[in-house]
Formats: structure tokens, sequence, C-alpha cells
């Protein structure tokens, strides 16, 4: 059984997977615009992913026996500068959840909660994967920073097949 304390832990996460969801969807819908269609296709999938992040908490929060809350969402950003600062900001939000998760395994240890700690290890191997994927597309965009709209059109050629990390 869920503690009150996890519950609402668990469901600020909700609220940070659900964000991250949007976020993926505004960046998308940015590459779009600009005829970036397959970065946008690889944001839109991972758009999917963060969703299913979301879900799977979801699910978590009530089959243990708490309430899964739909939280309201702030507004993803509309405009980004260039593709390099989509990347960077989507790496530093990452980051956060990142911190999200290990602040919350490090809760379920102090009180205890042992099966939930054992839930987030999915979510701690998939940060690290995440981390890894963002890392290297930086790095990618970095590399090819010098070549100017050739170079952005490698990026988004190689990012038409690249998959999200799950
Ligand atoms: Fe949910 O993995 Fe990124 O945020």
């Amino acid at each position: 059984m869920l503690s009150k304390k996890i519950a609402s832990a668990l469901n600020e996460q909700i609220e940070m997977e659900g964000y991250a969801s949007n976020y993926y969807l505004a960046a998308a819908s940015w590459c779009d615009s600009k005829s970036l269609q397959g970065c946008a296709s690889f944001l839109l999938r991972h758009a999917d992913e963060e969703r299913m992040h979301m879900m799977k908490l979801f699910s978590y929060i009530n089959d243990a026996g708490g309430h899964a809350v739909v939280p309201a969402f702030k507004q993803p950003p509309e405009k980004f500068k260039s593709l390099l600062e989509l990347f960077e900001d989507i790496f530093k939000h990452e980051l956060k959840v990142t911190d999200a998760i290990n602040n919350l395994v490090e809760l379920c240890l102090k009180e205890k909660d042992y099966a939930t700690n054992h839930f987030l290890q999915w979510y701690v191997e998939e940060q690290h994967e995440e981390e890894k994927l963002f890392r290297t597309i930086l790095d990618k965009i970095k590399l090819l920073e010098g070549e100017g709209p050739r170079g952005i059109y490698w990026i988004d050629r190689e990012l038409a097949s690249m998959k999200p990390a799950s």
C-alpha cells in the first residue's frame, strides 16, 4: 500500500512525464514548421514514449492503492532559436527528470517502500539511456555545426531513422 507521501511524489512525476511529452510535441511542431521532418518524426516518437512513461506511473499508483491524478500542464515553448538550442533544452530537461527520479528512489528507500523502489528502477535505467541518446545527438549537431544548412540536412536525415531510448 502506497503511503500518502509516496503517492503524492509519484503524482508529481506524472506531471513531469506528461509535460515532457507535451514538450517533445511542441518541439516536433517547430521542426515540422521548418521542414525538418526527420527531426519532427523522431520527436513525435519520443512524445509517445514520454506519454507511456506517464501512463506506467498512472497505473502503478492506482494498482498500489493510491489515486493517480491528472494534472494541469504548463505550456511548453513554441519557438526555438535553432536546432542546437532545441536539443540543448531537451537535454537539460532530461537531466532534471533524472534528478527527480533519483529523489524518488531516495524517498522510497527512506520510507522503506521497496516495491516502489523496484518499480522505479525501470526509470533509472531509462534516464541513463535517454541522457546517452541526447548527448549523442548534441555531439552530432555540434560536429556538423560548421557545415551550415548542409549540416542541418544531415542531422535531419540521421534523426529520421533514430529510435527513442526505449
Ligand atoms: Fe520519461 O524519460 Fe525522458 O523525461
